[in-house]
């Protein structure tokens, strides 16, 4: 598996499980739909799944499913009487590669059984394309007659402006209106889709709307800080050479009275996600290239599309120090559970995470935050569906993807309470007013959330060593394991319990007690064909033997292939 069609390619079964068993349909135009679907033809015997974050492969794979995507969207879009969103992207993947999700009418990731169509749909035959389509909309009630219209964005891929081509090609084909943003960042055209559908409650429905809607609250938010001067007021943005630059520098003059940003990889000279950007910078604990950083500078990376963001920074001996989704979350629900109590409400609020977060941090927030943390499956539609859940529900994956939710009946009791309260609790509310204003509800969203950060930096007068010293993360380590079908693993408890192979649990159990306040868990991969280790413990190394040895357990248990897994990093 995997191999030369790319990390999409995870269920070859995914074809045949497809059950459609469709009859001819007028209300569509099969000849023009068959017609056109021939101008983006399939190429024979690619199969490709609809995985955690939409389909991802090589660019020159695409092209069909851009087109079905588009077919498909406008079927959503009629069923849910709503706009539908297909963003083009893939990432935080080489610049080769490309990727299509669909967003849903508040913005939120595709509904999983609509995953499954996207799967089947894509990996139809030519000759079976109709009858697939067909059967998608007799199996979901789709009234054909119904308007459809549809979003789209796309990054700064060299492939992505003729592939968005060929996504409003499937939308025409069937009938849907759609409007073409064009370049956008991923949270930016979830935002545009749940605009739409919520009347302009949320906000306009345009770049401008977004980028004056957060920036008021950020500019609101920044004139309360006492704290001012360069140290508080600049920050310096790894772009990872893709669409986070072109958006930053469009909407830097509307914030730059509380924010100066110098902007890094911005895309004018190095390759898309190519030594520099959030997954980089997380993932090999360094700086990004092409970033010059003196020691106690605040520095923060995003993703290729703009959904993720890291901080870090080099203190005076020139340590590197990685903030990631953990410690924003910590300072994002410190600061919002203070607001509360200033304000005098006591509101639900929940603190989602992953396996993946440093149990330093779960730790920190229970015990001395006492905020309640709950974990997920890895993920964003898991996290983000349990925190709605939560009057505020904050959630993020340690990899920095994640946002703060806040319930209806919230956002009206805090504006009530801006208007009537007394002065100190109406100056919290107002602030809370504002921050509420300043996330992107709809996704994670890297310009969104390091606005809110610098915000609330400037208010509690924190420098960043001080965010970082809230508390030290324990060593830990990830590691990969090539098996000859990872299936064969299905966990539990949200990842952090293997249920199979039998005995693979018991053997990390067994390991894990050989270590101080050490962890360990094993998942497959939802977007490589491979099964990924965490460890953590008291000290790296430790951390470092925990890991390797559970690489070991899951080779010999998982059926392993290649190379045992060796020692050292
Ligand atoms: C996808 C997910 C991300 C998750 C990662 C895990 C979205 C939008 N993205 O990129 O949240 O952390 O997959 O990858 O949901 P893995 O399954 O290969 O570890
Ligand atoms: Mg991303």
């Amino acid at each position: 598996m995997g191999g030369e069609w790319g990390q999409s390619d995870i269920c070859p079964e995914s074809a045949q499980e497809c059950t459609y068993v469709g009859q001819d349909h007028l209300d569509m135009d099969l000849g023009a739909i068959t017609k056109y679907s021939a101008l983006h033809a399939k190429p024979n015997g690619l199969i490709l799944q609809y995985g955690t974050a939409g389909f991802r492969t090589k660019a020159e794979h695409l092209d069909h499913v851009m087109f079905r995507m588009g077919l498909l969207a406008v079927l959503r879009s009629k069923q849910t009487k709503s706009t539908i969103g297909v963003m083009v992207t893939a990432s935080h993947n080489p610049e080769e590669d490309n990727g299509v999700k669909l967003v849903d009418p508040l913005g939120e990731m595709l509904a999983p059984s609509w995953e499954e169509h996207a799967t089947c749909l894509a990996n139809a035959e030519e000759q079976d394309m109709q009858r697939v389509l067909i059967d998608i909309s007799e199996k979901e009630a789709v009234n054909l007659q119904q308007d459809a219209f549809v979003v789209i964005g796309r990054d700064t891929r060299p492939s992505s402006e003729k592939l968005s081509q060929s996504v409003i090609d499937g939308v025409t084909v069937l009938g849907g209106q759609f409007h073409d943003y064009g370049l956008l960042t991923t949270p930016q055209l979830h935002y545009m889709v749940y605009c739409r559908n919520t009347g302009g409650r949320y906000g306009k429905a345009t770049v401008e709307g977004y980028y004056q809607k957060l920036s008021k609250a950020f500019v609101e938010l920044t004139k309360q800080a006492s704290c001012s001067g360069d140290e508080y007021r600049s920050l310096k943005v790894d772009c990872a050479n893709g669409i986070g630059a072109l958006k930053l520098r469009e909407m830097e003059h509307y914030f730059s009275q509380g924010l100066s940003v110098q902007l890094f990889n911005d895309g004018s000279k190095g390759k898309l996600n190519h030594l520099c950007g959030a997954d980089f910078v997380k993932s090999h604990q360094k700086p990004p290239q092409g970033m010059e950083i003196k020691s106690n500078e605040r520095c923060c990376s995003f993703d290729g599309d703009a959904d993720r963001i890291v901080y870090y920074y080099h203190d005076a001996d020139g340590h590197f120090h990685l903030i990631d989704g953990d410690k924003i979350a910590t300072l994002i629900s410190s600061f919002l559970k203070e607001l509360l109590v200033e304000i005098g409400e006591s509101l639900n609020i929940g603190v989602v995470q992953t396996a993946y977060a440093n149990g330093s941090s779960t730790r920190y927030l229970e015990e001395v935050m006492k905020v309640p943390v709950y974990c997920t499956k890895t993920g964003v539609k898991h996290l983000h569906h349990k925190a709605q859940e939560f009057d505020i529900g904050v959630y993020f994956e340690a990899n920095g993807h994640g946002t703060a939710l806040f319930s209806t009946a919230v956002e009206m009791k805090i504006k009530q309470s801006a208007e009537q309260l007394e002065d100190k609790k109406r100056k919290a509310a107002k602030m809370l007013e504002n921050i509420i204003d300043l996330f992107n509800q709809a996704a994670g969203d890297a310009i969104s959330d390091m606005l809110v950060i610098e915000a609330i930096l400037a208010l509690k007068g924190l420098t960043v060593q001080q965010w970082d010293a809230l508390y030290t993360d324990l060593p830990n380590r990830q590691l990969k394991v090539q098996v000859a079908d990872r299936r064969v693993i299905s966990t539990t408890n949200a990842e952090r319990q293997a249920v199979t192979p039998p005995g693979l649990q018991e053997a990390i159990n067994d390991l894990v007690k050989k270590y101080k306040l050490s962890r360990a868990f094993v998942r497959p991969s939802g977007t490589e064909d491979v099964v990924r280790v965490y460890a953590e413990a008291d000290s790296q190394e430790s951390a470092d033997h925990l890991a390797h040895e559970v690489s070991l357990a899951v080779f010999q248990l998982a059926g392993g292939i290649g190379e045992r897994p060796q020692p050292g990093f």
